[in-house]
């Protein structure tokens, strides 16, 4: 197996200190750390992503994975940054107001970072206010929005409306998830797209950055 392939593996076993140790070879062969990042980490946590949708794999099993790619990452970073690998895209992301559940939120995030895009995580219980201001000053490309209670499901409508009034609605791509959003919700809201899990999150960030 080669040493790329063996990070992916790692990165699905959530093997931190082996990840570690192969991202230092791969370096060390010669490999940039581009393709380590694409081939290896990414890959690794784009494969966990897949076996999370099916319910082969569960929740600690994609933090652990979640974990081994960070271990990875930031041996990189100095790498990536001299090679200037941008990321995807940038994300706002958070739990909208009145909300205090986190663990979807996070996960979302972490499959985000999986595929290469870059968040801007502002916690929970986030007013629309403190969204508008943060794409404002990062110019995230789109907008990240989890919510866990009926109460607070129709606080998305209010950060939507808030860009829109801000004029920034449109240089904004907005998702929406949580137990009890819908792809109809979304609709009803204006978001621009539903995942109901957070791989399939990962997929419509990316579709986002697609050109068609
Ligand atoms: Co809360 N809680 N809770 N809670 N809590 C629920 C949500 C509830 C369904 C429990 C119940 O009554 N059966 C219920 C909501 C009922 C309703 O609104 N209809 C509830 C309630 C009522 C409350 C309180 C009001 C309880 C009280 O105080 N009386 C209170 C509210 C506090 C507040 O937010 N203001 C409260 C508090 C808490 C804790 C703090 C104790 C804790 C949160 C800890 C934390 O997050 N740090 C908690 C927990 C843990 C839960 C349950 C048990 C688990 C939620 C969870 O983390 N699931 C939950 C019951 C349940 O779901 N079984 C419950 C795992 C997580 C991975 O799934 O977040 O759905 P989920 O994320 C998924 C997808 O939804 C999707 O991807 C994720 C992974 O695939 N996804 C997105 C999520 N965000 C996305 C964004 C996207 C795309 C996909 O795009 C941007």
């Amino acid at each position: 197996m080669s040493v790329i392939n063996e990070i992916s593996a790692l990165v699905q076993k959530g093997d931190r200190r082996g990840v570690k140790a192969s991202v230092e070879t791969a370096l060390a062969e010669g490999f940039t750390a581009k393709e380590i990042l694409d081939g290896g980490l990414i890959a690794g946590m784009t494969a966990i992503g897949e076996r999370f949708k099916k319910n082969e794999v569960y929740v600690p099993e994609v933090l652990i994975s979640a974990r081994a790619m960070n271990m990875g990452v930031n041996v990189l970073k100095p790498y990536l940054i001299q090679e200037g690998v941008e990321p995807v895209g940038k994300a706002v992301i958070c739990t909208v107001k009145g909300d205090l559940h986190d663990i979807g939120k996070n996960l979302v995030k972490m499959m985000l970072e999986g595929v290469g895009i870059e968040c801007i995580d502002l916690g929970t219980d986030v007013s629309s206010e403190q969204v508008v201001e943060a794409v404002k000053e990062s110019g995230a490309h789109i907008v990240a929005l989890s919510s866990l209670l009926t109460t607070t499901m129709e606080y998305h409508k209010d950060v939507v409306d808030a860009l829109k009034e801000s004029g920034i609605r449109n240089s904004v791509k907005v998702m929406v998830g949580g137990a009890p959003v819908s792809e109809e919700f979304a609709k009803q809201v204006g978001a621009d797209g539903y995942a109901p899990d957070a791989a399939t999150a990962a997929d419509l960030a990316l579709s986002f950055f697609k050109k068609d």
